[in-house]
């Protein structure tokens, strides 16, 4: 199974390149923000304690996240592997994950790591916000998205260093140029494990 985690701060391309992922390799697309605004759009009681959170900028608890995403792989469980999207968020989900997937005998392949400074999410966001009247695409609650993800979301980059499963990949240029160096990661990875 091919089970890549998209890593990066709000705005760094994780939803986009996910799109172009899935259609190259099939696989299975669990955003956990998608999973987040479905509730609140059918206005469920998750999804209005959600919505508050969201709306503020803030993680939601680890237990309702990693919950979602138990589910999830229990529906899927003949799927050729995974792109985990914006997940996971905190070292906590990055640990519930890993006993998540020991369950099933599978693991994180790799962790591709999107890196772009903050003025460009600023401005991809704030463009988003103008076009999708995203609630939680405005200039306040951007930056202190950003913030979280500096404080509770960069250490999970040191989890999967020790791995060796972190990989910084350059976010700045247009999707498919993006894409391509994804692409050479994920093939790298490929040949090293089918050469073991
Ligand atoms: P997410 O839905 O994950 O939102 P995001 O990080 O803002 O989006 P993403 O990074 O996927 O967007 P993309 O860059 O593709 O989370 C929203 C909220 O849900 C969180 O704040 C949190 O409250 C909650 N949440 C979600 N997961 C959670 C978890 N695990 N734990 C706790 N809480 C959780 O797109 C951004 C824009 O940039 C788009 O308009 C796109 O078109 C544009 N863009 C992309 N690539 C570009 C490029 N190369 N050049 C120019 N523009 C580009």
């Amino acid at each position: 199974m091919l089970n890549i985690v998209l890593f990066g701060p709000p705005g760094s391309g994780k939803g986009t390149q996910a799109e172009k992922l899935i259609d190259k390799y099939k696989l299975i697309h669990i955003s956990t923000g998608d999973l987040l605004r479905s509730e609140v759009k059918a206005q469920t009681q998750l999804g209005l304690e959600a919505k508050k959170i969201m709306d503020a900028g803030e993680l939601v608890p680890d237990h309702i996240v990693i919950g979602m995403i138990q589910n999830k792989l229990k529906e899927h469980q003949d799927a050729p592997g995974f792109i985990f999207d914006g997940f996971p968020r905190t070292v906590e989900q990055a640990r519930e994950l890993r006993k998540a997937l020991t369950d099933y005998d599978e693991r994180v392949t790799m962790v591709i790591s999107l890196q772009v400074p903050r003025e460009e999410l600023m401005k991809r966001l704030l463009k988003r916000g103008e076009e999708s009247g995203r609630s939680d695409d405005n200039e306040e609650t951007i930056n202190h998205r950003i913030d979280v993800y500096e404080h509770q979301t960069i250490p999970v980059t040191y989890y999967y260093e020790k791995m060796h499963k972190h990989i910084p990949v350059e976010g700045i240029g247009t999707v498919d140029q993006i894409f391509k160096r994804i692409v050479k990661e994920v093939e790298g990875f490929k040949k090293y494990y089918q050469s073991e």
